[in-house]
């Protein structure tokens, strides 16, 4: 891996904002792509500070120090990451289901979404149904994220209170986050699956025929 990038990944992974910042600047700079930038570097370091908590080496507060010199690192990438904006090609509302306070991966999909010139409405995190129930009839897709597994039975809750509302059939609910796999996309009948944030996108246009 280039210096830069284990650099970054090193600094998200030691909590180190400025040394995030300075090297994803230095890394634009030298014409690393955005893309190896945010894969090799951010989204490689979150991997191994999960690694780290699941080994008992790393507690909450350091993951979320982690967490914060990853936001940064993204700050920085997103304008680059969202170049060629053309005319929208639909709407998406996009939020964390309700219990779960996991945003990074969210964030990083709605970046890809906007880069591929979609509206984004962005809902937050810990997002009741009723708030994306709201939020149907202003968008084509509804976008559900969520990294726990006591919080992946809100997408279900979410479907639900859709079809509940009459409102089921105006949007596709695309779903994704760490413990969602495919075969949880068909048991609570979401229109589609995406593992990661590139491949979010081609499962929106895909939704919408596009
Ligand atoms: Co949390 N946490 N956390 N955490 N955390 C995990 C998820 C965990 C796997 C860690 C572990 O045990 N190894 C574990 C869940 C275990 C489980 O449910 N089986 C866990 C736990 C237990 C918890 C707490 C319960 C800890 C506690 O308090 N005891 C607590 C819960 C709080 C809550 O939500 N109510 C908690 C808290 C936190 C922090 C606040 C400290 C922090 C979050 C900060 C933030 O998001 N602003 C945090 C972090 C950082 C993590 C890990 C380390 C990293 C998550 C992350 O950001 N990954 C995580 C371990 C891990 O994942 N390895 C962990 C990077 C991100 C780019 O990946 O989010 O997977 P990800 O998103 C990917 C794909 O999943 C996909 O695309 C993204 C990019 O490619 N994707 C979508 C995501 N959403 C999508 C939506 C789509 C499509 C694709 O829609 C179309």
């Amino acid at each position: 891996m280039e210096t830069f990038l284990q650099e970054i990944c090193d600094g998200v992974v030691k909590g180190e904002v400025r040394t995030v910042e300075a090297k994803v600047q230095e890394a634009l700079q030298k014409g690393i792509k955005p893309k190896e930038i945010l894969e090799a570097g951010l989204v490689n370091a979150m991997a191994e500070v999960g690694r780290r908590f699941e080994n008992g080496e790393y507690f909450v507060p350091d993951m979320l120090i982690s967490a914060r010199a990853m936001q940064a690192g993204m700050t920085m990438l997103k304008p680059h990451l969202i170049e060629a904006k053309i005319a929208a090609p639909g709407k998406v509302a996009i939020g964390t289901v309700k219990g779960d306070l996991h945003d990074i991966g969210k964030n990083l999909v709605g970046m890809m979404l906007e880069g591929a010139g979609f509206e984004v409405l962005d809902l937050g995190t810990d997002v009741a149904p009723e708030k994306f129930v709201a939020a149907a009839d202003q968008v084509d897709v509804i976008a559900l994220s969520a990294l726990l597994t006591t919080t992946m039975s809100n997408m279900k809750a979410t479907i639900d209170a859709l079809q509940l509302a009459g409102k089921r059939s105006k949007v596709k609910v695309v779903i994704g986050g760490a413990p969602v796999t495919e075969a949880y996309t068909q048991q609570i009948g979401a229109d589609g699956f995406a593992p990661d944030a590139s491949r979010s996108v081609a499962v929106t246009k895909a939704l919408l025929g596009i």
